[in-house]
């Protein structure tokens, strides 16, 4: 018995890992296992031998059964220390750079026109690019045989042969969003309605998508005078800088008088500056609302009156950016998104300068 004492608690001290461990088991105090085989031996001994064998028997296998527990948890207690010596992980580096978008110019010039006209009490008007020509042309009015239709260049949608409903455009200006937001909200109305336009022209200055934004302002006594003061005010803001205007006169349909506006600049050595020198940029269209818009829109004209404009955005952000080409705005290269994009966190506020 001692023998093979010795034999087993040497040998599960020496095992290499749980499989030789599980075969020691096996080998001992297994069901035809060494200790077990003498057990059954037990029962042709005489009750005096039996008295001395059996406990010691006995003994033996709890012995033998201790050992391999212990042993077991030595092994996984050695495999753990082992697996954390090499599993771990430095959770003080620094991150793996991550590319961030940027925010479109256009976007950022609309956000910043936003914020200057929100500060004059403008609200802002959107609705859809899709438009009847009603409320694209007949209510601006701009009739059916007016050739303001012809030159716009308008995209129009297809009609099923046989249906005799005039066509839907893409709109050519926002100024429907006005005669909508006229219906709707009646008078008096400050907003600005910013938002994409379509006209089918496509070269160095002209994509067939662009971006305007609008202003209307009616009320019982607003004139021009309230305009000009409005557009300083405005072009001051946005360049961060006094912003002189000059208004010649001009024609569209739907404004009476109408002017065109330019801004004070300078050209130096190719490049654009404004609000400075005694160049003028033409910058945009404006005019007291026509009594025939102000009707279309469900207002009065023998009661208000009021001005409208039209600017282009894009035209903006090339000219305070330094953007020298307006089609690569739309052509989704990453590396001119990059350069020319803004830090979603750089949003534009009036007490922050609009800008960085
Ligand atoms: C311009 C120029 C002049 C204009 C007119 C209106 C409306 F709907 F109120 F009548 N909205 N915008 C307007 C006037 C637009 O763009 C060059």
């Amino acid at each position: 018995m001692d023998d093979l004492r010795i034999k087993y608690i040497d040998a599960i001290a020496a095992a290499a890992d749980e499989a030789a461990l599980e075969e020691l088991r096996l080998q001992a105090v297994g069901k035809k296992g060494e200790v077990s085989l003498k057990m059954r031996e037990l029962g042709k001994m005489t009750p005096e031998e039996r008295q001395v064998a059996g406990p010691a028997l006995n003994a033996l296998k709890n012995e033998i059964n201790s050992a391999l527990a212990a042993k077991k948890v030595a092994l996984a207690d050695a495999a753990l220390d082992a697996r954390l010596a090499t599993e771990w992980l430095d959770v003080t580096l620094p991150a793996r750079n991550r590319r961030v978008g940027t925010i479109h110019p256009i976007s950022q010039v609309t956000e910043e026109v936003t914020a200057i006209f929100a500060d004059m009490g403008f609200a802002v008007a959107e609705g859809p690019q899709i438009e009847t020509d009603w409320y694209n042309f007949d209510a601006l009015n701009i009739p059916g045989h007016h050739p303001a239709r012809a030159e716009m260049d308008t995209f129009y949608t297809h009609r099923a042969e046989g249906d005799e409903r005039p066509p839907h455009v893409l709109r050519t200006h926002t100024s429907p969003v006005q005669i909508r937001s006229m219906e709707k909200t009646g008078a008096p109305i400050r907003i600005i309605c910013p938002g994409r336009v379509y006209r089918a022209d496509y070269d160095q200055t002209h994509t067939p998508m662009f971006h305007q934004v609008e202003g209307l302002a009616i009320g019982k006594d607003i004139s021009m005078a309230n305009l000009k003061w409005v557009l300083e005010e405005f072009f001051s803001a946005f360049f961060g800088t006094e912003v002189k205007t000059r208004f010649r006169a001009s024609h569209f349909p739907f404004t009476e008088p109408s002017a065109e506006v330019d801004i004070q600049c300078s050209w130096e050595g190719g490049t654009v500056k404004v609000g400075e020198g005694d160049d003028w940029l033409e910058v945009l269209g404006s005019g007291m609302v026509h009594p025939k818009v102000l009707e279309a829109g469900g207002i009065d004209p023998n009661e208000y009156q009021g001005f409208a404009f039209g600017i282009g955005i894009d035209r903006l952000a090339m000219l305070k950016y330094g953007i020298p080409d307006l089609r690569a705005f739309f052509d989704s290269d990453l590396r001119w998104l990059r350069h020319y994009g803004f830090a979603s966190l750089d949003q534009p506020t009036l007490h922050g300068g609009l800008t960085r």
